[in-house]
């Protein structure tokens, strides 16, 4: 029976409305159903319920949702949980009125193929399996009213994890999902959530300093995340789909900074934090973070008030983390740091981007023209466990913010403006025509990035990208043998005209001289 409440209109008249129960945002702790003597009893019910992505206030969207029998709606669906040898004893009733379901996933691991039950309005099902292999997966409901080319009804999505008989199981599952709807050709509202709650309203997850996380990050959209954590690296330990996983073994987990997880695929990461301030692990696909990826799209906008709090220029997909020094820790210090100038230029518009915007390196004693750019910006080239201090000097009429993308570093530095830091001390945007001292000290040779994390769609394809290069102590960067490839999208065009290194891949060869090659190690070897 749908629950009744009473809105009073106008102060004199009383209005009975039936109301839909709302959606709790399912953190995934606790698992659902009865399990007793090897079997997993779980009597799921599909309704309709009202669901609150962002604020329990804001803006809300009427979803089909699952829920326990007798218990609130999720989203996401109830947690099922099982270690291995479990058989899984499932129901699913479907209380819609007019749309039959087709349930996917509950079939013994590793399937072969996407199983698909279908339940008619008013009807159950029951199915009774083995779980299988352990490992990461996911199960999934579609409507039959719904056309998933055009919208995305993803609510109807959960986690299933079978561990190993006496595994650990206090590790976090996160599990995505959308609900979209084009109202036009420019409008389109949607919800991008983790565990049922969008940015700035996902869960707050803290650490401290030394604690061994360990997440299983499971996408149940129809789209594609490349899943980036900021200053540190992560160990994925099983990369899989909701049909298979694959765990490596133990100690042979790829070190990642973005793990790209493709339509209902699963992961298991585990990282360590070992330095305090905020943190974000966050979908790298600017459209899943900006503002208007919001039910009620808010424009982007770098102004002042707007860029300094990162609950209005981002959205989406985004954990925030806040990890807290341990007993003990002091900051490390830093000895005469290296000092760069980078500037952040405008210049004459070059292709079809409306502005060019670049970031030019000072090099030797005069600061580059303010109207020179380069797109993308200069080659930074840095030396491992060198300290160096870049200031971002903003010649813009507008603010910025530089993300140091894959470096380990001081939160601060970190260029989320307004999260960024810790406690009270949160890093500032980059003002007009002001400037940010980032303090880093590189742990690890390799090929990076950097780039603005403010107004992020118009920035970026203005050009405010670059490439970091961090040397080993003793290397040399010769650009005659040193070729830095970097790909960007010049203007937002649809379609869009990326571009290597700034220019349309199409219209100059690269041109190479022949030469002996000859790298130098340090050490003087050469190979
Ligand atoms: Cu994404």
């Amino acid at each position: 029976m749908p629950r009744l409440f009473a809105a009073a209109l106008a102060g004199t008249l009383l209005w009975l409305v039936p109301s839909l129960p709302t959606v709790h945002p399912n953190d995934n702790r606790v698992p659902a159903g009865h399990l007793r003597d090897g079997v997993l009893t779980l009597r799921l019910v599909v309704a309709m319920a009202r669901w609150y992505p962002e604020a329990k206030d804001g803006p809300y969207t009427d979803v089909a949702a699952f829920s326990e029998e007798g218990h609130a709606p999720q989203v996401p669906g109830p947690l099922i949980r099982i270690p291995v040898g479990t058989t899984v004893d499932v129901s699913v009733r479907n209380a819609l009125a007019d749309s039959t379901i087709y349930w996917h996933g509950f079939t013994t691991k590793p399937a072969a193929a996407n199983d698909s039950v279908a339940v008619p309005p008013g009807e159950t099902r029951t199915v009774r399996f083995t779980a299988g292999q352990a490992g990461t997966y996911l199960y999934y409901a579609t409507l039959g009213t719904v056309n998933y080319d055009i919208r995305e009804r993803e609510q109807l999505t959960g986690a299933f994890v079978i561990d190993e008989v006496g595994a650990r199981t206090d590790d976090r599952i996160f599990v995505m999902d959308i609900w979209g709807e084009p109202t036009d050709s420019v409008t389109y509202p949607n919800a991008l959530a983790i565990n049922g709650r969008t940015w700035p309203y996902t869960e707050r997850i803290t650490a401290t300093v030394g604690d061994s996380l360990r997440w299983r990050v499971i996408n149940g959209t129809t789209r594609n995340h490349p899943m980036h954590l900021h200053g540190f690296y992560f160990r994925v330990d099983a990369h899989g789909t909701f049909l298979r996983d694959s765990v490596y073994r133990s100690g042979q987990g790829r070190l990642a900074v973005t793990e790209d997880l493709s339509v209902g695929e699963t992961m298991q990461m585990a990282w360590e934090p070992n330095r305090p301030g905020n943190w974000l692990f966050h979908c790298h696909i600017t459209f899943h973070v900006i503002p208007g990826a919001r039910l009620v799209p808010s424009p982007e906008s770098a102004h002042a008030g707007h860029a300094l709090d990162p609950r209005s220029h981002m959205a989406g997909l985004v954990l925030g983390i806040q990890v807290k020094p341990s007993r003990g820790w002091v900051e490390p210090p830093r000895l005469s740091p290296r000092q760069l100038h980078l500037f952040v230029n405008e210049g004459p518009t070059r292709h079809h981007a409306p502005r060019a915007l670049g970031f030019v390196l000072q090099r030797g004693d005069t600061p580059p023209a303010p109207d020179s750019v380069e797109i993308p910006g200069s080659v930074l080239v840095l030396t491992e466990n060198e300290p160096t201090d870049i200031t971002v000097v903003n010649r813009l009429a507008e603010a910025t913010a530089i993300h140091w993308h894959g470096i380990e570093l001081e939160s601060f530095s970190d260029g989320v403006a307004g999260w960024s830091g810790h406690d009270a001390h949160l890093a500032p945007v980059i003002a007009a025509r002001d400037s940010f001292t980032a303090r880093l000290t590189l742990p690890r040779a390799g090929t990076f990035m950097y780039h603005t994390h403010l107004d992020d769609v118009e920035q970026l394809t203005s050009g405010l990208y670059g490439a970091i290069v961090v040397l080993e102590p003793g290397r040399k960067f010769d650009p005659r043998t040193d070729h830095v490839f970097v790909v960007g999208w010049d203007g937002l065009t649809e379609p869009p005209h990326l571009v290597v290194n700034g220019d349309s891949a199409a219209s100059t060869p690269l041109s190479f001289a022949a030469m002996t090659l000859k790298r130098y190690f340090p050490g003087g070897r050469s190979v």
